[in-house]
């Protein structure tokens, strides 16, 4: 491969580094720069006296924290992000021309947010939601933003139902109830009088709903974007994130759990993860499809509630993404970055995806409310790397100074400038496509299938997968109030799949309606032609997708996995050693967990520190556990009974458990039992079968005994 040119990654981080302070060795002053003697005490008459108005150091710091906030994104609030860059293998210019895409001697700098969906600024990173997943590229021809979530399709077909949804979803507004949740009636309402909802619905019920890390999560462009050529000419195209750890998920136990334990879990897992130098990667996919395919599928894609199966057609990686560097500021990077479906550069165009278009308008329109100017492109993480020279002028927060005595085109007195560039010169068209329509307000009978999909998930996912999205509408559902609502979400499970919706109504103590009362769309509204579309036909194109499966994606590695060691003063020292090493060497993190914090002695006499007390960690925290063997210790392990508690829920959890010597003394006094044949418990194993069972993320053959633990 040929030398890769650093110039632009590094651009945008001296770009960046133009607008960073640094406070180290510096004196404080005031916003006007004046150094100041004294930030502790109020100028006042006296020394018990009245503040005086003339204040103006306690008047500036106090107006400056009275405007501290912004308003929170209106979805998506809670995020972290993450600069890295991304590179391509090889070029695609068969299908675009876009200088990303054909130029395989660059390094596009990127950002990186990851988000939830439902819940507020502050909520936990683990609700059961979508994930974000929007990527900024700054590309030496301006910015493209694939502004992304964690599943191939989207609830709605339409961006007209988009408020609904999101009001639905959101807590309920009398009573503000209930925070990054979805398991309440007002979102079942919509759901179940909403028929295509129902793909991203059971996807929201399985376990990507629920994901173990950013770092483990797929990523989809979702909407059929277009890739445009030399030649003007068009191929249809998904976008896929590919993560280089493979797809991975916690159980929703633990989930509810973490939830208390760290509710930043997830941002800290990648803040962590990048601080370690273990940089989080994925590859860049895409589905490409001739323009005269278009209408081959049984299914339209332009409707952003259907995903094109890998099985049908294929993923191309063409590239990779790294995340190396944490931002320095959350504020002013994580918070202020603006996405906008919109940007976009020469080789990329959109379709007529009803639900992209509207996006194309929110995305500029919401960043005025949140950032409060339109000049919020010449905040630094959204400047582009490439020049910007136009004629939009002034607003609030105009940052530069524009030259000149003109700021129109065409002009004679700025000598035509700034002036316009032609496609072979890099000036942006729009891809010419033929239209001859009415103008109409109806939903496309193409759009009406809204079971085949959901079906197909469900087919294809492994028995474990299955059970947990029983669960999963079994606890959703559980929390409704009104029982025409689980009926009416009964009824279309069973469109989808009648075991589903046997096993779900028996959790709900209730029964399958046969049908029901009123047709499911008669809520939807007076449109005739609406209702007349929805729902299709179910239809079966493909009995299964294994690559929808978690049960498939990659078990190769335990880069990054946290794995507790349970240790008291007194512990084997040679246990301890060469389990932690051969973890070590295959970039594992392991952290000591002790009956207290600072350190410990092992029985060669040395030191450990330990990195967390067992008054402040949780087993749900950890991927694995290990005790070493030492008598000593291990009686000090049994006389706190969390320690017994942090080994049962790794074992409902299904994760790895491995014991050296004495250690197995608290296998042996918990309520796990028949743990022989358990292909993820070690009694006195082998470092590298331990490793290998981490690697499988979970024993999910373990699932049913697991369910017997109290923990
Ligand atoms: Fe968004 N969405 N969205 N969305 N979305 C926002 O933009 C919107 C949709 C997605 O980390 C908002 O800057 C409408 C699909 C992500 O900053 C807002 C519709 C997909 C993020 C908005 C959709 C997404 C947002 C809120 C239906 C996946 C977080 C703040 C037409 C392909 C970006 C903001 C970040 C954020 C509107 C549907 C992904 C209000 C109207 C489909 C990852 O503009």
């Amino acid at each position: 491969m040929a030398q890769k040119k650093t110039s632009k990654s590094t651009e945008k981080e001296k770009q960046l580094k133009n607008y960073t302070i640094d406070c180290q060795d510096k004196p404080m002053t005031t916003r006007q720069g004046l150094k100041v003697n004294d930030t502790n005490n109020s100028l006042t008459a006296g020394e018990r006296g009245a503040t005086l108005l003339e204040d103006f150091l306690l008047r500036e710091k106090i107006h400056n924290f009275d405007h501290e906030r912004i308003p929170e994104r209106i979805v998506h609030a809670r995020g972290s992000g993450a600069h890295g860059y991304f590179e391509l293998y090889e070029s695609i210019d068969q299908y675009s021309k876009a200088g990303i895409f054909t130029d395989t001697s660059r390094k596009t700098p990127v950002f990186v947010r990851f988000s939830t969906v439902a819940g507020s600024k502050g909520s936990t990173d683990l609700a059961r939601d979508v994930r974000g997943f929007a990527v900024k590229f700054y590309t030496e021809e301006g910015t493209w933003d694939l502004v992304g979530n964690n599943m191939p399709i989207f609830f709605i077909q339409d961006a007209m139902k988009f408020p609904d949804l999101i009001h639905s979803v959101k807590p309920e507004p009398n009573k503000e109830i209930p925070q990054a949740a979805s398991a309440h009636d007002t979102f079942y309402d919509f759901v179940s009088l909403t028929t295509e909802t129902m793909h991203n619905q059971i996807w929201l019920m399985s376990d990507r709903a629920i994901p173990r890390s950013y770092r483990m999560m797929e990523g989809f462009g979702i909407h059929t974007f277009r890739l445009i050529n030399k030649k003007g000419e068009a191929h249809f195209v998904k976008f896929h994130w590919k993560p280089k750890l493979g797809v991975h998920s916690v159980t929703w136990d633990e989930a509810v759990k973490i939830s208390g334990a760290d509710s930043d879990f997830h941002r800290r897992d990648l803040w962590d993860a990048i601080e370690a130098g273990q940089f989080p990667e994925w590859e860049l996919g895409i589905q490409v499809v001739p323009e005269e395919d278009e209408h081959k599928f049984e299914f339209d894609l332009l409707d952003p509630t259907k995903l094109i199966p890998e099985e049908m057609v294929p993923v191309q990686r063409i590239g990779r993404m790294v995340l190396n560097r944490n931002p320095e500021n959350f504020f002013a990077e994580t918070e202020q970055v603006a996405f906008l479906p919109g940007n976009i550069v020469p080789g990329i165009d959109f379709t007529n995806d009803p639900l992209l278009q509207g996006r194309l308008f929110s995305y500029r329109d919401t960043q005025l409310s949140r950032l409060g100017s339109h000049n919020f492109h010449q905040l630094p993480i959204n400047r582009p790397v490439s020049d910007v020279h136009n004629n939009q002028r002034d607003g609030h927060m105009q940052m530069e100074i524009p030259k000149g005595q003109t700021a129109y085109f065409p002009n004679t007195l700025g000598g035509g400038c700034p002036y316009l560039s032609k496609v072979a010169e890099g000036g942006f068209e729009s891809y010419q496509e033929r239209i001859d329509a009415k103008k109409i307000r109806t939903r496309s009978e193409s759009f009406s299938d809204h079971f085949s999909q959901p079906a197909l998930f469900y087919r294809s996912l492994a028995d474990w997968e299955k059970a947990h999205v029983v669960d999963a509408y079994s606890f959703e559902l559980g929390k409704c109030n009104h029982d025409h609502i689980k009926e009416r979400m009964l009824w279309i499970i069973s469109q989808i799949d009648t075991d589903l919706a046997k096993n779900v109504a028996e959790n709900l103590g209730m029964k399958v309606p046969k049908s029901i009362d009123k047709p499911i769309n008669q809520a939807i509204g007076a449109d005739a032609k609406v209702k007349e579309h929805q729902p299709g036909k179910k239809k079966n194109y493909l009995d299964k997708a294994p690559t929808l499966s978690q049960a498939n994606t990659i078990f190769d590695s335990i880069a990054t996995r946290q794995i507790a060691f349970l240790v008291a003063d007194g512990f084997n020292m040679k246990d301890f050693d060469n389990m932690k090493k051969a973890l070590e060497k295959q970039n594992a993190m392991v952290k000591l967990v002790a009956p207290h914090g600072g350190t410990i002695t092992c029985d060669s006499e040395m030191e450990h520190k330990v990195d967390a007390s067992i008054m402040t960690t949780e087993s749900v925290l950890f991927d694995a556990v290990y005790i070493p063997g030492g008598k000593k210790s291990v009686k000090a392990l049994l006389e706190k009974a969390k320690f017994l508690k942090f080994v049962e829920e790794a074992y409902k959890h299904c994760k790895a458990i491995a014991v050296d010597n004495e250690g197995a003394r608290l296998l042996e006094e918990s309520a796990i039992n028949d743990m022989e044949n358990d292909e993820a418990i070690f009694i006195n194993g082998k470092a590298k079968d331990f490793i290998s069972a981490i690697a499988k993320h979970r024993n999910w053959k373990r699932m049913a005994k697991a369910e017997k633990i109290a923990v």
